[in-house]
């Protein structure tokens, strides 16, 4: 786009990038958001019907839909929602063969187009999926990011807030590793208004918290049936792109492509980081209890078995 304008592309008109896209367009962070999905007609319904509730909401950005991948030319961040999405009974990895060729299609086309642009990714699963838009654009890793840790966190601290009865904006909660069973909800560093939940809530819990987090996605599965969670996801991909557009420096938990951080080496995780309009601009980093350690080796090891099966 010309200077100082800001262009986010979606890719996946779906549940997900149509939440990201009404949820881009409510807080006015870029200037054009295009819609893409290679359904025809349905970005451009989806963006239609959004842009018509600007009246009513007060936005002002533009937003197109298209099936054409040249829409998204020159975007500052591209988030790839495209893909199957699980339904009862299914894993995330169950997903794996038939995103992984989509996700590969999609980052060949936006990143020819967008070579300076950030990437996002959402498509399940989440640290194979980045890793393979990773590989496909040949981006630096401070450009291609995964968005889980975000969703999983506010989901640790829904419940916790939920649990003590506090405004779930007053807790502060991270949650690191992979986006599945074995994440890694610390429990040492969360709070409450400053005060540890450690403090505040017995350890049983705690522990009921952790599992409700460690299975907040199936369990919203399980009563839609037909796909799987999209507001909060599209929220949560949006802060990214966000913080990326707006230069915000954000800290949040995102997946990137560790070099050594946190003792682990070539995989995507969930780590803290800052977001500005570089993409990943600082990893922090901080020393893990034994536990926490062995729990993010879990993470370690499944990932890698996924990346395994896409074969990159
Ligand atoms: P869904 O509503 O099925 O939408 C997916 C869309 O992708 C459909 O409209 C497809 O037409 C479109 N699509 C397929 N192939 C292409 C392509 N090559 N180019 C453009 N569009 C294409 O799914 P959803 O929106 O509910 O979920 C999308 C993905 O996000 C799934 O893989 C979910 O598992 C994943 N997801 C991840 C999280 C995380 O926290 C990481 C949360 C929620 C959903």
């Amino acid at each position: 786009m010309e200077d100082g304008k800001k262009k986010l592309a979606i890719v996946g008109a779906g549940a997900v990038g149509t939440a990201a896209a009404h949820w881009a367009v409510s807080r006015c962070m870029a200037d054009l958001v295009v819609l893409v999905d290679v359904v025809e007609g349905l970005p451009q319904g989806k963006a239609l019907d959004i842009a018509q509730s600007a009246p009513l909401s007060g936005f002002h950005g533009r937003l197109s839909g298209s099936n054409d991948y040249g829409d998204t030319k020159d975007s500052d961040v591209i988030i790839i929602t495209a893909g199957l999405a699980r339904k009862p009974g299914m894993s995330r990895e169950d997903l794996l063969a038939k995103n992984v060729g989509i996700v590969k299609s999609v980052t060949a086309e936006v990143a020819s187009l967008s070579p300076k642009a950030c990437i996002i990714v959402v498509t399940n699963p989440i640290d194979a999926m980045v890793y393979t838009a990773f590989k496909i654009s040949g981006f630096p890793r401070q450009r291609v990011v995964g968005m889980a840790g975000v969703l999983d966190s506010a989901r640790y601290r829904f419940f916790i807030a939920q649990v003590l009865g506090v405004s779930p904006s007053d807790v502060n909660a991270l949650v690191m590793g992979i986006h599945g069973d074995h994440m890694l909800p610390l429990v040492r560093l969360a709070t409450v208004g400053g005060v540890p939940i450690e403090a505040l809530l017995p350890k049983e819990e705690i522990e009921r918290i952790i599992h409700k987090t460690q299975h907040g996605g199936a369990e919203i599965v399980g009563h839609l049936k037909t796909g799987s969670a999209f507001t909060t996801p599209g929220l949560a991909a949006v802060e990214m792109a966000e913080s990326i557009l707006k230069n915000q420096k954000r800290v949040m938990p995102c997946a990137a492509y560790l070099e050594g951080e946190f003792g682990i080496n070539g995989v995507f995780l969930g780590v803290p980081l800052v977001l500005g309009d570089k993409g990943i601009e600082r990893i922090l980093e901080f020393p893990l209890t034994s536990e926490e350690k062995d729990a993010l080796q879990e993470s370690v090891l499944a990932v890698k078995r996924q990346v395994a099966a896409t074969g990159l």
